[in-house]
């Protein structure tokens, strides 16, 4: 069997080499990852495939294994740190697109959840597609959403959620924007892993958005929609 040291990753066809990015992936090795996601880049793959394709199928295989106690808190941490460094790569091509400025937004990671890697990928597809993105990170408790709403002038609100236990919060901002009566002059888009639609609607949100490629569509589509509205 091949030791890990002799394996020349560009040597590796596409197949292959996108195989051993799972692996490498889930040995949390960053080197790796950014040799072969610039090896990709340069053999013509779009940077959307390389995400979806090598680093999010990479990182499914690490949650499974997370979520049945073969991995553990600090190797997914390794794994994390290694898709960031990939991502990292693939960020200026996907915000530098001369896409037409259509809107802003401000997305954070909810109160008591520190996941990012999703939001971060959001966030950098929605730049990618000509959105404006202020990121303020994780752990946000309501006081932050709000503040950076009101500061940035935002057209939307995006909040993710990895956790079933830190979901409900999402419902703490909405129902506080209720009560301060802006609810409507923001449309809030959720997301994260352990959500659906039905909990997007029950909460109150504009629409759950279930990956990257899909906010960027439903963000679209309600901006034009909004802007629609205010024009007639
Ligand atoms: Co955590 N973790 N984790 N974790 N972790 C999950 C979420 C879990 C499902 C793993 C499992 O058991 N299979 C599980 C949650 C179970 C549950 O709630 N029912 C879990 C747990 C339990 C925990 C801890 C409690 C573990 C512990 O300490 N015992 C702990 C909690 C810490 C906390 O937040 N308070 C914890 C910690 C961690 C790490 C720190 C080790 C690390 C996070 C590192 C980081 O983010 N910087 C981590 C990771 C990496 C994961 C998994 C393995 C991968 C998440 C990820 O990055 N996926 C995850 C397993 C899984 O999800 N299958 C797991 C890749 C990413 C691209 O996908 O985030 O789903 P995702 O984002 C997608 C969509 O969901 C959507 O678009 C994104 C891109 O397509 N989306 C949005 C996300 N946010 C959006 C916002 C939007 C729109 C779309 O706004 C408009």
């Amino acid at each position: 069997m091949a030791d890990e040291d002799d394996i020349i990753l560009s040597e590796l066809d596409d197949d292959e080499l996108v195989q051993q990015m799972h692996d490498d992936l889930y040995d949390g090795l960053k080197e790796e990852i950014e040799e072969a996601v610039n090896i990709l880049v340069e053999r013509g793959w779009t940077p959307y495939d390389i995400l979806t394709k090598a680093l999010v199928a990479g990182m499914t295989i690490v949650g499974n294994d997370f979520r049945d106690g073969i991995l553990f808190v600090p190797e997914v941490l390794l794994a994390a740190n290694a898709m960031k460094g990939g991502m990292a790569i693939l960020k200026p091509m996907l915000v530098e697109t001369g896409a037409p400025r259509m809107g802003k937004m401000v997305i954070g990671t909810v109160k008591g959840d520190i996941h990012d890697i999703g939001k971060n990928l959001v966030a950098m597809m929605m730049e990618g597609a000509g959105f404006e993105v202020v990121d303020i990170g994780i752990n946000n408790p309501v006081e932050n959403y709000l503040e950076a709403i009101e500061r940035e002038q935002a057209d939307i609100l995006g909040m993710s959620a990895l956790l079933t236990t830190t979901m409900p919060y999402m419902k703490v901002v909405i129902d506080t924007m209720k009560e301060k009566g802006i609810r409507d002059d923001y449309l809030v888009l959720v997301g994260g892993a352990p959500l659906n639609e039905e909990f997007g609607k029950a909460i109150g949100a504009d629409a759950y958005c279930r990956d990257a490629a899909v906010s960027v569509e439903i963000a679209k589509e309600m901006v034009a929609r909004k802007h629609n509205q205010m024009g007639a």
